[in-house]
């Protein structure tokens, strides 16, 4: 697809192809009722996703360097090869600071219903550069729906397309809008082991209350079976998490200290923010030689009942 100006108009969802201030191509897909969002090409990174009252759901700092190749803090990152930092890998991998292309016609992925909605299909395939760090060859097709009902659905489709076996760690680190932190309330994660990142990954068990926040936090949740959800009383609105392939959990808000430390997050934005991420961190995915694994998660947005 010709990234300068491409506007098809799909059976119920509208998919608009432009360029951001830096020259990437970004997609605007819209929703037969009216809801949107925004995927950039460097990253292949929601960047925003927004209600059919216009109203953004995701959080993006002020601060955030929009500039490739760096990372920009707000939206959907794609974390691969790795979350964390482990190695010689940068720190949650280089997909999110890589320039995808648009793919016309994708392989089928099973189990997606691609009639609903606006949908753009994304690949990012190894290069030189890339096989310095991580000396794999794979094929990364991610496709981003906002369906009928305005959820929005992220597939990621890892292949392995030759050489020897390969693992990798991957999330889909969200960046929520909340209204305030204070207000939130986090379900779904209840006597789950996690490992804690401010106790050098200690494994502690939750202790089977809903989760809130009064300092910082940053946890991954080790299988969690079912979806997540995030409520915000003061929005008196909920954010259901559903994912499959994605057995672990993120919860991550770097409350008052570390927000100053990082340089591209504004010292108040924690308040405004909570990082909630469906991922497959603990057990890695092995993949041999043309083998495939998919990671899918669903986001919907809903007034709390009650
Ligand atoms: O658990 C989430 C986390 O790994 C935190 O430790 C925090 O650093 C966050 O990701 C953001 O990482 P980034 O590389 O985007 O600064």
């Amino acid at each position: 697809m010709d990234p300068s100006t491409t506007n098809v108009n799909r059976p119920r969802g509208l998919v608009d192809v432009s360029k951001d201030e830096n020259g990437v191509p970004r997609v605007l897909l819209l929703s037969p009722r009216g809801a949107s969002a925004i995927v950039s090409l460097h990253g292949g990174q929601v960047r925003s996703w927004k209600t059919e009252s216009g109203e953004e759901l995701l959080f993006t700092s002020s601060k955030a360097n929009l500039k490739p190749p760096g990372g920009v803090r707000g939206g959907i990152p794609i974390c691969f090869p790795q979350f964390g930092s482990r190695g010689c890998l940068e720190k949650h991998g280089f997909a999110r600071n890589r320039i995808w292309v648009i793919e016309d016609n994708p392989p089928p992925l099973q189990g997606t219903d691609s009639s609903s909605g606006a949908v753009i299909n994304l690949l990012l395939k190894s290069t030189d550069d890339d096989m310095k760090l991580w000396p794999h060859s794979f094929e990364f097709r991610l496709r981003v729906q906002l369906n009928a009902d305005n959820h929005l659905i992220l597939t990621s489709r890892v292949w392995n397309v030759n050489g020897k076996p390969f693992s990798f760690s991957f999330a889909y680190h969200t960046y929520f809008s909340v209204s305030h932190i204070s207000e939130v309330r986090v379900e779904g994660l209840e006597t789950l082991d996690y490992l804690d990142g401010l106790r050098n990954k200690e494994r502690l068990t939750d202790q089977g209350d809903a989760l809130t926040f009064e300092s910082a936090m940053d946890r991954v949740y080790v299988g969690c079976p079912g979806p997540v959800g995030v409520f915000d009383h003061e929005k008196k609105r909920t954010f259901l998490i559903k994912k499959e392939g994605l057995p672990d959990v993120v919860v991550w808000n770097p409350w008052d200290k570390k927000s100053k430390a990082i340089p591209d997050f504004g010292d108040n934005e924690y308040k405004q923010m909570l990082a909630v991420d469906a991922a497959v961190i603990e057990n890695p995915v092995t993949l041999k030689p043309g083998e495939g694994w998919t990671g899918r998660v669903e986001l919907a947005v809903m007034p709390t009942l009650g």
